[in-house]
Formats: structure tokens, sequence, C-alpha cells
């Protein structure tokens, strides 16, 4: 059983999908996260188990890595797609309340701007750090995060943004959401915004990568 998790933990970690998948190419022909999931599931394995043990200290190293220089967006993606095809068997458990999530996770590329790599990257890096996303897509105005919002109170909201002309864009989501729900923590990240923007429109965290978007969300639960 511990077998199993390692061998997911290391899947997912370098990027191997399912079985006919050829990258990473020293672990071609072996199982990937599809299969190694729907085995561990059938074995009996608590899917909190799957999630705690080995998808997300995968992503944990992951993430280290890229913030380290030592992999790249091509490694991160294709481990996000690993990562995905594990999560989309835990869903199910997800959805029926048998898996604890830390909370939710509200997030989306700001008004006028449609670049989503990163976005879902982020995303996914957060789901896998065992938080509920609720991911509204690109070209989302302030009028849909404060919707999302009210279905969803209590949820930490997360800003994208590529382009230093929808980068302006955050201030007025960030006034409207906080004057809805002053509490609401609001995460700011995308390769134009920086702390000292952040601060200036009065969102509460700037990421410059999931590595760090994941330490935040970390402490907001502890
Ligand atoms: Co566009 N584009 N693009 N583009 N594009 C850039 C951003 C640009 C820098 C290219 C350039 O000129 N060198 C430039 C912006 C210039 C500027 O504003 N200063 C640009 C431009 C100008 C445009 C158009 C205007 C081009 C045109 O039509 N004339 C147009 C705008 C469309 C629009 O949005 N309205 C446009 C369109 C596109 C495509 C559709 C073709 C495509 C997007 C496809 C897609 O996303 N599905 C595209 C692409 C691919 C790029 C580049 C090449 C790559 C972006 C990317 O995905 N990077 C980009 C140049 C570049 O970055 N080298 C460029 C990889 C991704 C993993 O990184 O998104 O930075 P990134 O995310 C990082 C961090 O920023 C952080 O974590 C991620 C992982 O490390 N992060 C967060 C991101 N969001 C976060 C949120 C967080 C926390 C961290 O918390 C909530």
């Amino acid at each position: 059983m511990e077998n199993i998790l390692e061998k997911l933990l290391e899947a997912v970690e370098f990027g191997k999908v399912d079985q006919k998948s050829p990258y990473p190419p020293q672990l071609k022909g072996l199982d990937g996260s599809h299969e190694l999931t729907k085995s561990a599931i059938a074995l009996g394995i608590n899917p909190q188990r799957i999630l705690e043990e080995a998808l997300i200290p995968a992503m944990a190293r992951v993430g280290k890595k890229f913030s380290e220089n030592k992999i790249f967006v091509p490694q991160m993606l294709m481990s996000a797609r690993a990562m995905g095809a594990s999560m989309f068997q835990l869903k199910p458990f997800f959805n029926s309340g048998d898996i604890k999530t830390k909370g939710t996770f509200i997030i989306g590329t700001v008004k006028g701007d449609l670049h989503d790599i990163g976005k879902n990257l982020v995303a996914m890096m957060i789901e896998g750090g065992g938080w509920s996303i609720v991911d509204l897509g690109v070209d989302v105005g302030s009028d849909r995060f404060v919707e999302a919002l009210k279905n969803h109170p209590g949820a930490v909201v997360g800003l994208s943004a590529l382009l230093t002309t929808t980068m302006v864009n955050m201030g007025e989501i960030v006034s409207t959401i906080k004057e809805f729900a002053p509490d609401t923590k609001i995460m700011i990240g995308g390769a134009p915004v920086n702390t000292e923007f952040c601060m200036k429109i009065g969102a509460d965290f700037y990421a410059p990568d999931p590595q760090k978007a994941v330490e935040y969300m970390n402490k907001l639960a502890s």
C-alpha cells in the first residue's frame, strides 16, 4: 500500500500521466497517475491519504523545484496534468464530502485578459494543496467574483493578470469585493504585478509563483 503511494508521488512529481505516455523517459511503460490512482482506490486506500501522502507532497516538490529554477513551465504543466488525472478520480469523493478540504479558493483572470495558463497552474497547485477550487475562467469582472462569493461565503479570492493594460482592472475588482465582504482575503499574481502594486490596490498578498501561492493559502488555513 505504501509502495503504490510512493509510485503515485513519483508519477505526479515527474509528470507521468498514464501508462501510454512516453514522458518522462525514465518512467516509460510504467503506470502513470491515472492507473496508480485507480489501483490505490481499488486497494481501499482512503482518498484523503492519497491526497495528503502522494499528491500534495508531489506538487510541493514540483513547486519547490520550479521556484529554484530546477524545472521549467513544460515540466510543471506535465506534473499539473498528471495531478489532474488523479484529481479527476478523487473528485467524486470530494464532492460527496468524504474528503475534508481546507476551504474554497475562487480564481479568475481579470476583465479584458484571456491568458489562463498561469492561472490554471496556480489553481491546480492550490487544489493539490487541499482546497476546493471555483475557477471562473478568463475575462472576469467584479460582478462575477462577487456572485461567486455569495455562493461561497468566506472563500479566498485569487486574481491573475498578464497584461499591463488589464492589471489596472484588479484595483476595481479588489475594492468591489472588499466593499461586499471586507474580510475576504485576496491574492494577486501574474507577470506584470508585484508586491508594491498589491499594497497600492488594497489586495492582501502578491504571489510570484504557484508555490508561494500555496504557502500563503497554507498559512491562512493554519
Ligand atoms: Co500574450 N502577451 N497576448 N498571449 N502572451 C504576453 C503576456 C506578453 C508579455 C508577450 C510579449 O509581448 N512579450 C504581452 C504583454 C505585454 C504587456 O502587457 N506588457 C502579451 C500580449 C501583448 C498579448 C496580446 C495583446 C497580443 C495581441 O493580440 N496583440 C493578446 C492579448 C489577449 C488578451 O488577453 N486580451 C495576447 C494573447 C495571447 C495568446 C492568446 C496568444 C496566448 C495566451 C494563451 C492562454 O493563456 N491560453 C498568449 C501567450 C501564450 C503569451 C505568453 C507568450 C506566455 C504567457 C504564459 O502562459 N506564460 C506571454 C509572454 C511571456 O510570458 N513570456 C504573453 C506561462 C505562465 C506559466 O506564466 O502566466 O506568468 P504566467 O504565470 C505564472 C506567474 O505569473 C504566476 O504563476 C504562474 C506560474 O509561475 N501567476 C500567479 C499567474 N497568475 C497568478 C495568480 C496568482 C498567483 C500567481 O494568485 C491568484
